[in-house]
């Protein structure tokens, strides 16, 4: 069979085994259309079925979550957890808490992981999780409680060497923490089966930092093979959480200037800089809107309109908040305004229409699932720490995250020029992370 007739079946049998679920189809569409050269090369994936298995999930869990909120009612929710692919390692992805998840979300977002983990180069699987459930305006207490109830459930399905969960939107230090308390207490083991834990129960440093800053040493990379840097130019960063929050700190310190920083609700904007410390202040510790920074800051402008921050005139643009929140219209604008280079935080930001305006523009364009790698890369290296039972220092951590960056952008420069797409960074992160993935696979069988 001709490889693109492959794809197209391998596709049409996705979405009718997976209806409903659009972002879980957009993800392995866009992956399927750039494997056809290796596909065309490796005839022996397909007589193996490796296409076709790595698009259904080893297993995904479904499970009741009911809790108990401040007033006394009684709450449900629903939690998941995709255990995709295993055959580079156990299952590791993050767990998303937002009012919008469903299972398609959470496909997509394991779907992606299975490469981008295979990119890294350690051995590390591909999973995710998370719930329906929204931590935004509940208290300390109830949080504790649903994360109680949560893991009540899926301790059964996790392990230090079977599935590590990990932070992703809505989860942070303090879920974890209750995560890994409740965990502890079911099972008695003291071990690293999540990761982004805090410093004083077995967190690594630099996790906290490694999404942000691992981007920013990818679109370092980037940038340098077009012999530019980063000092000077003016950035924009959407979303003002883990991700975004630190890959302003990583450019600051290179010398460019972050203008505008957004939530859902709006954005600010300042052409003089954003102040990061106010933004901490604001979204770390009291947990509220962005446009809260402008009563520290009263030269700041609010916009009450978080797509807005396309149309801001800038030399980069670092998406960092969620799927499919740059799309055609403002990828145009982007480039009318003479930006240069677009390095994905968050996973998925950029509609399929929005990538083709960056390509066809000749517009540095970093895929999410080589240049968000960092953080998954370090919460593994956190896994390595505990298993040692030792501690290396931020140093020591940030010097390996800006290696295993180096080396994502090395091998999917390398795999798009073999492959010829050179240049293209989207296809050689799919090509590179997926050669990984299937040879592993061929070589365990049919399982
Ligand atoms: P956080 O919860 O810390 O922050 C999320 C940010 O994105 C907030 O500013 C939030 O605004 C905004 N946001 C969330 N949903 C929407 C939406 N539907 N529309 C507009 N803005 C939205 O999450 P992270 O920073 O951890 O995650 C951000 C992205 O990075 C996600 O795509 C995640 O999958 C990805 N990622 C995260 C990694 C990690 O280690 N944490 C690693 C790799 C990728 P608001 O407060 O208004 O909701
Ligand atoms: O999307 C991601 O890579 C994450 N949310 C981080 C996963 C992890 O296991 O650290």
């Amino acid at each position: 069979m001709e490889s693109q007739e492959l794809m197209t079946e391998i596709m049409e049998q996705v979405t009718k085994r997976n209806p409903g679920e659009p972002l879980f189809h957009q993800a392995v569409q866009e992956v399927l259309e750039s494997l056809e050269p290796a596909i065309e090369k490796h005839p022996e994936f397909v007589e193996a079925g490796i296409l076709n298995r790595l698009v259904e999930p080893e297993r995904q869990i479904i499970f009741r979550v009911p809790w108990v909120d401040d007033q006394g009612q009684v709450q449900v929710n629903r939690g998941f957890r995709v255990q995709f692919n295993s055959a580079i390692g156990p299952y590791k992805g993050g767990m998303r808490f937002h009012p919008s998840v469903n299972l398609g979300i959470i496909k997509f977002l394991g779907f992606e992981q299975i490469l981008k983990n295979a990119l890294t180069g350690l051995p590390i699987g591909g999973g995710k999780g998370g719930s329906d459930f929204d931590p935004k305006g509940k208290s300390n207490g109830e949080v504790m409680r649903f994360c109680q109830s949560f893991m009540t459930e899926l301790y059964r399905h996790i392990g230090a060497d079977v599935d590590v969960p990990a932070g992703d939107i809505g989860v942070g230090a303090r879920e974890i923490g209750y995560l890994y308390g409740q965990y502890k207490r079911l099972t008695g083991l003291y071990n690293g089966v999540l990761t982004g834990k805090g410093l004083t129960y077995g967190g690594s440093l630099t996790r906290t930092e490694a999404t942000g800053y691992g981007l920013v040493y990818f679109l370092e990379e980037m940038l340098k093979a077009k012999r530019q840097t980063l000092a000077g130019k003016t950035v924009v960063i959407s979303g003002s959480g883990n991700v975004a929050i630190y890959a302003a700190e990583k450019v600051q310190q290179l010398g460019a200037t972050v203008v505008a920083m957004s939530d859902s609700n709006g954005y600010i904007y300042d052409p003089r800089g954003i102040d990061l410390d106010t933004v901490k202040q604001t979204k770390e510790i009291e947990r509220k809107r962005i446009r809260s920074c402008v009563s520290c800051h009263p030269s700041y402008q609010y916009f009450e309109d978080s797509q807005g921050i396309w149309s801001i005139k800038c030399d980069i643009a670092l998406p960092c908040a969620t799927q499919n929140e740059l799309d055609e219209e403002s990828a145009l604008k982007l480039v009318a305004n003479g930006v240069i280079a677009i390095a994905e935080g968050a996973n998925m930001p950029s509609t399929p229409e929005a990538i083709k305006v960056f390509q066809d523009n000749n517009i540095l364009y970093a895929p999410a699932k080589a240049s968000n790698a960092g953080g998954v890369a370090t919460s593994l290296l956190e896994m390595s720490q505990n298993s040692m039972r030792c501690n290396w220092t931020f140093d020591e951590v940030d010097a390996k995250l800006k290696d295993i960056m180096t080396s994502i952008y090395q091998q999917t420069s390398r795999a798009a020029w073999e492959y010829g797409c050179e240049g293209n960074l989207a296809k050689g992160a799919n090509i590179a992370g997926f050669l990984k993935v299937a040879n592993a696979m061929m070589a365990q069988g049919v399982v």
